[in-house]
């Protein structure tokens, strides 16, 4: 078993038994102080014992069954997963982690304690990934490392030879969610993050810029919905729209009525709004506010997983990656997904 996160066993001296090498003689506590221990009722500790089979190994004749320090470290390192979010069940099986790691998550807490163990801090220098490719492996070492030119250089390099579409889902999303899994494990790595958003947010805005000539003759606005901070996405889609010659603008957080009034005052062929949802959910049946263009009327694409789209208006559509956003981008304005500029389409996903 891996030694426990936070509190070791038996720190407070509550064993109790003859002395002598602590795992094979000490009698243990019992689950009034053990509750006490980790903050639970013992009602709680009788619970886990019976559902997850984590409870009590010491056997006395005559006595409770006892907690021995494996068990208390065992039961210290569930509490401690479930702190981090993990599900009872989950945390139960990875503390006592004969089954190996059950989800990402959990085998991310096994990176971190492995690196955690050879005396790195701070949950570790290493990120672990669902999916790791040598390319994403590279820029989750840079990341890691706070290397902000190595991140950006991997970043735009990959841009140029195989576009924004398969930068973003081969290279820059597993890094991410490999990143937001091990905040949520581990509440470390905003730095971390925020090198990668920042390098990353650069690069695609460089790749925007170098549109020279658009083909689009109606504007197409990008956006998110005011509560939110993340706007990686909507870069991404900008960057992979000026592959294709599409003009846009971004215009950040708004709140509906400020959308409302852009799209009164330019017409524009499509609006894109992201909502990544964290703080707040966004309701699509607020976007029946927006004005109707004629004679051809805007379309209304929403991206991110914060969307209810129970009430959503006739004509907005939520589509579910960034491909489907350019698509349905290029569909509103007459062009062909497929387009691009890039020079290396077909370049092998170096995996
Ligand atoms: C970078 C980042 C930040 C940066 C954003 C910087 C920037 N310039 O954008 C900063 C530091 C600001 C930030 C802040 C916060 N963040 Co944050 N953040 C992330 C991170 C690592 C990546 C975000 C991102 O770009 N996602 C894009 C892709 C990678 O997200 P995805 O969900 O996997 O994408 C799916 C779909 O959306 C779709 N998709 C992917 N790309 C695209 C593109 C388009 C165009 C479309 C249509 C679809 C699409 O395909 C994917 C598979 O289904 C995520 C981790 C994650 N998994 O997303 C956390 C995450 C989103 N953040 C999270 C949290 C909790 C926060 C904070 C509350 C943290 C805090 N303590 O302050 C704040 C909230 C800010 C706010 N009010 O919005 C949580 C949200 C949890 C939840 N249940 O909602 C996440 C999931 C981390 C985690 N695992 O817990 N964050």
């Amino acid at each position: 078993m891996a030694a426990p996160e936070g509190p070791g066993p038996d720190p407070g001296g509550e064993l109790t038994g003859p002395a002598g090498p602590p795992a094979a003689t000490a009698v243990g506590l019992g689950v009034a102080a053990v509750a006490r221990r980790l903050g639970v009722a013992p009602g709680t500790l009788r619970t886990w014992d019976r559902r997850y089979g984590i409870g009590p190994s010491a056997h006395v004749s005559g006595a409770q069954r006892r907690y021995t320090p494996e068990d208390l470290a065992r039961l210290t390192r569930m509490r401690f997963l479930m702190l981090q979010g993990v599900s009872p069940a989950d945390a139960a099986r990875s503390a006592c982690e004969d089954a190996g790691p059950v989800d990402p998550a959990l085998a991310l807490v096994s990176a971190h304690r492995r690196a955690g163990r050879s005396g790195r801090s701070g949950g570790g220098r290493v990120l672990a990934l669902r999916e790791a490719s040598p390319a994403t492996r590279g820029l989750a070492r840079a990341a890691m490392a706070l290397d902000t030119a190595g991140v950006t250089s991997l970043v735009t390099a990959s841009l140029s030879r195989r576009g924004v579409v398969a930068t973003w889902n081969d290279l820059l999303v597993p890094v991410l969610v490999g990143l937001g899994d091990r905040w949520r494990v581990t509440g470390s790595g905003i730095e971390v993050e925020h090198v990668v958003a920042e390098c990353a947010e650069d690069a695609l805005r460089a790749t925007t810029r170098r549109l020279r000539r658009a083909t689009n003759v109606r504007p197409v606005l990008l956006c998110s919905v005011e509560s939110e901070e993340h706007r990686l996405p909507v870069h991404a889609l900008a960057a992979a729209l000026a592959e294709r010659s599409v003009a846009t603008r971004v215009l950040g957080r708004l709140p509906v009525s400020a959308l409302a009034d852009a799209v009164a005052r330019t017409g524009p062929a499509a609006v894109f709004v992201w909502c990544q949802g964290v703080r707040e959910r966004a309701d699509a049946a607020g976007l029946a506010a927006l004005p109707v263009v004629r004679p051809t009327p805007t379309t209304v694409i929403l991206g991110g997983p914060g969307w209810s789209m129970g009430g959503r208006p006739p004509g907005v559509v939520w589509v579910p990656d960034l491909g489907g956003a350019v698509a349905a981008v290029m569909s509103a304005v007459g062009g062909n997904a497929d387009s691009t500029g890039t020079r290396d389409r077909a370049a092998p996903d170096p995996r």
